[in-house]
């Protein structure tokens, strides 16, 4: 056994306990485990307080996901789910962390801790300080705090030594003022957790149909005649996401799922709303299950594509949409050509489906014209990722299932702003648009080239062009790649600041000076001059809606985001400024109203965003109207198939989220519908594979990554037999982001290839 954790992953078992994996997701075991999560953190009355505004049209909006709201009904008791209920619970926590709590931990002894016990501590209830080679975080008040920060910004040799990271937690408001400090003050150095998401989303869709984000309403879903899910676990990370399959399965859709892992939430759903959930009557959900191999899409979408031109030419005119393909899209023919150099049958092989269930699902496809796509993690985390998400959308093409009632394209958002805050300018490489509209608005010059995203930033930082990190919220550390070598990035900075709700890793990996500034959360009463202030959103279904949190906060000193921006603004561009950051501070109406005049769709905002539900932002995809650059059409892709290669001793490795986290925030020890109990530290595979590599399960073993010649290793796993495709493995992310290259990254969108790790097994001779 190592004697001393790593600070950056410390490796220890919790006691492994296995059951049999779930084939139904939700039910009263989700209510029960809500309850439990709140009342232990929140206590019986503030925790109810909290459900009850979770997702009302006068409350807050869930912090957890980015699932839209119903438009039409909304239950007013219970609008949220298992996951909403864990992220209320475990930010309206009443535990927080005194100065008492700092002066007796030190940052070392912190670190040893894992990310479930430091989630555990409570708030961060004050502005907190670690000075150059200190061992314990100090107390500062708010004012040496901004001026800490203003003096590093201002002694850097050019604005683009200093990066402003953003985590999609953060509302409308606060990305609008933030990344205008950051743009006024000299760089677009802006990465987001978007890079490490969805970004191979926006990049596909924008190429192929001119605008990066889905086209999709709920109620298209609910119409839907078909619906693919590629590479998402909607039962874990986006439950409500059920309660509207429900539906469209009640309305006659077919669901094809498409996933290395036959998910609960994919097969079955017990809604613990309606009287049959409770009565244990389930709803079907996948009526096709494609168990694909890893990054086998491609393969898988193509074979479907061949059968539906094989249906076409057998009977003209009843498969594809002739219509829609000839006066809407570009690049038809050349796709048809190249699609047809392949074989059914090596494709399939490909993919590791079997042929007669891709016959099947292209069966489905052909006889109906209404088909939403839903797509994850699972595909946009792959070295080819544009390329498969565009395959995506040529299926969709080809069916001219875009642009009209129940079809349509819908990537499904993780964080719950995290595509406000794109819309708001949170991005490195912004619009020339928008950068000649806050030139007009506030009468400086933006810098216009662009700046760096998040592996861009963890190399800046790495080379030391990069001095001063700052945050706003997230955790850098833990969610990027390459754990080891984005830990000597941060430490190398002179500076790391970190505007947090909870302690987290990031804290602990710190520059030579570190900050941590406490601000309210979602369900936080922000008060200002006596008056609630609200702010918005944008779901992932571009509906905009106000937000406006219940809870007392657990300390009078936390700041809203938005005001600890206009005062670091003031504090560090002073009389320079031509902004009236004052003004924003004492009523977000006057932040809405400059919103209004910078980005598009936002006219009278603070009108339309307080009538009950919001409004959706105009969508042109969703009218059917292609904005491409090249034509105004919607373009079909051509992109080859990439064969998943394996020496004998490689398996491919996806890293993913258990039941019991959101993100790096570790909830519990549970995986509860994979049957996984009171431990993290697992690796699944095939029973094949583990035979083969002479392992048994229950072994313990060290993953090792050498994709690029250094070597990467990940050490104490337990093995766990698992119905996955051979040669692939999965374990949870962020243990394994040790083994994540930095320099594998999606093609165009730069996203890190966090869903196909090349690994080595080695067996562990130290045991447990
Ligand atoms: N409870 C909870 N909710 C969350 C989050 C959370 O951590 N916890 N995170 C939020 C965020 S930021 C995001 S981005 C979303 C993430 O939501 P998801 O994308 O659903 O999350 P992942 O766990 O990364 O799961 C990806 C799914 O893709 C499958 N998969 C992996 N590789 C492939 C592949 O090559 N092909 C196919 N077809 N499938 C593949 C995995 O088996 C898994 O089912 O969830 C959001 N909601
Ligand atoms: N290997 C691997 N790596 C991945 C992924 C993967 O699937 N596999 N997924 C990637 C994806 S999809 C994403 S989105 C990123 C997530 O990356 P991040 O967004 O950086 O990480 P989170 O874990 O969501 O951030 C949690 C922290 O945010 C802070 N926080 C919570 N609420 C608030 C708030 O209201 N305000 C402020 N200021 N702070 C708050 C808390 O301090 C908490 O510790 O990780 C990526 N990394
Ligand atoms: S589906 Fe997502 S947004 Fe809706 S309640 Fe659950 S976690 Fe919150
Ligand atoms: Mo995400």
């Amino acid at each position: 056994m190592d004697t001393q954790p790593a600070a950056e992953n410390p490796e220890r078992f919790t006691g492994l306990k296995l059951s049999k994996p779930k084939t139904v997701a939700a039910g009263l075991p989700a209510v029960l485990v809500s309850a439990r999560h709140i009342l232990a953190e929140a206590g019986a009355l503030r925790g109810m307080k909290a459900l009850l505004q979770l997702n009302q049209q006068n409350g807050f909006d869930c912090p957890s996901c980015a699932w839209p709201d119903p438009d039409d009904e909304r239950s007013s008791f219970a609008e949220y789910c298992e996951n909403g209920a864990k992220a209320v619970a475990e930010e309206a926590t009443l535990k927080k962390l005194t100065p008492a709590f700092f002066s007796e931990n030190s940052v070392a002894s912190l670190a040893e801790l894992s990310d479930h016990e430091i989630g555990r501590k409570g708030r961060i209830a004050q502005p907190m300080y670690l000075p150059a080679g200190a061992t314990h975080y100090q107390p500062i008040s708010w004012e040496a705090a901004f001026d800490k920060i203003a003096w590093h910004l201002n002694s850097l040799a050019s604005p683009d030594e200093a990066i402003f990271y953003t985590s999609g937690r953060t509302s409308n408001e606060a990305a609008f003022l933030y990344q205008l400090f950051v743009r006024e003050y000299g760089t677009n150095n802006l990465p987001d957790c978007s890079n490490m998401c969805h970004e191979s989303s926006g990049v596909a869709l924008g190429e192929s149909l001119g605008i990066g984000k889905g086209s999709v309403t709920l109620d298209d879903i609910h119409q839907a005649e078909v619906i693919l899910i590629l590479g998402q676990n909607p039962g874990t990370n986006h439950p409500r996401m059920l309660s509207a399959l429900q539906r469209a399965k009640k309305n006659g859709a077919v669901i094809i799922a498409i996933n290395p892992l036959r998910e609960a939430g994919l097969l079955h759903f017990l809604n613990p709303q309606t009287v049959n959930g409770i009565l244990n009557i389930k709803t079907r959900l996948a009526d096709l299950f494609l168990q694909v191999r890893i990054n086998g899409d491609m393969a898988l979408l193509k074979a479907l594509a061949l059968l539906l031109l094989e249906a076409e030419a057998r009977q003209p005119g009843a498969v594809l949409d002739a219509d829609f393909i000839a006066t809407q899209t570009a690049g038809y023919d050349s796709y048809v050509q190249h699609l047809q150099q392949y074989s059914f049958t090596q494709l399939a092989a490909d993919c590791g489906v079997p042929p007669e269930q891709i016959r099947a699902a292209a069966e489905v496809l052909q006889k109906k014209k209404k088909i939403v796509a839903c797509w994850a993690m699972g595909l946009t985390q792959h070295k080819n990722a544009v390329d498969t998400i565009r395959e995506v959308v040529n299926l969709l093409l080809l069916k001219g299932s875009i642009g009209k009632p129940g079809a349509g394209t819908c990537p499904v958002r993780g964080h719950s702003n995290v595509q406000g805050d794109r819309t708001m300018g949170i991005f490195e490489k912004p619009s020339p648009d928008l950068l000649r509209r806050l030139l007009e608005v506030y009468g400086f010059v933006p810098p216009q080239t662009h700046g760096y995203d998040t592996v861009a930033s963890i190399r800046a930082m790495l080379d030391g062009q990069a001095k001063v990190f700052m945050a706003m919220g997230g955790n850098f550390l833990s969610a990027t790649p390459d754990t080891a070598l984005t830990a000597r990035a941060l430490r190398q900075c002179r500076l790391t600041v970190h505007v947090s709700t909870k302690l987290n890793r990031s804290h602990l990996v710190h520059g030579q000076e570190a900050l941590v500034l406490p601000c309210l959360g979602r369900s936080d009463q922000d008060l200002l001059n006596g008056e609630p202030q609200f702010v918005t959103c944008e779901n992932s279904m571009g509906v905009v809606q106000m937000s406006k949190g219940v809870l007392p906060p657990v300390s009078p000193e936390l700041l809203s985001e938005p005001a600890i921006i206009c005062r670091l603004a003031r504090t560090t561009l002073g009389h320079r400024s031509r902004v009236n950051w004052l003004q924003y501070e004492q009523h977000y109406d006057h932040i809405r109203q400059d919103i209004e005049k910078v980005i598009p769709g936002f006219e009278q905002y603070n009108e339309r965003v307080r009538r009950p539900g919001g409004f959706y932002l105009p969508n042109t995809a969703r009218e059917g109207r292609f904005n491409t650059e090249k034509s105004g059409r919607a373009h079909f892709n051509i992109a080859d198939t990439t064969p998943l290669l394996l020496a004998d001793d490689e398996y491919a490795m996806m890293t993913i989220r258990s039941h019991d986290q959101f993100n790096t925030t570790v909830y519990g020890l549970d995986d509860r519908y994979r049957g996984v109990h009171n431990e993290r530290r697992v690796i699944f595979m095939h029973e094949k594979d583990i035979a083969r590599a002479g392992l048994q399960p229950g072994s313990v073993v060290d993953l090792v990554s050498e994709q690029d010649g250094r070597r990467r290793v990940a050490h104490k796993f337990i093995v766990v037999a698992y119905d996955i495709p051979e040669r692939c493995t999965a374990t949870y992310f962020p243990e394994t982001n040790v083994l994540v290259p930095l320099g594998s990254v999606a093609d165009k969108s730069n996203t890190p290839v966090s869903k196909l790790v090349i690994i080595k097994i080695v067996k562990d001779l130290s045991g447990f």
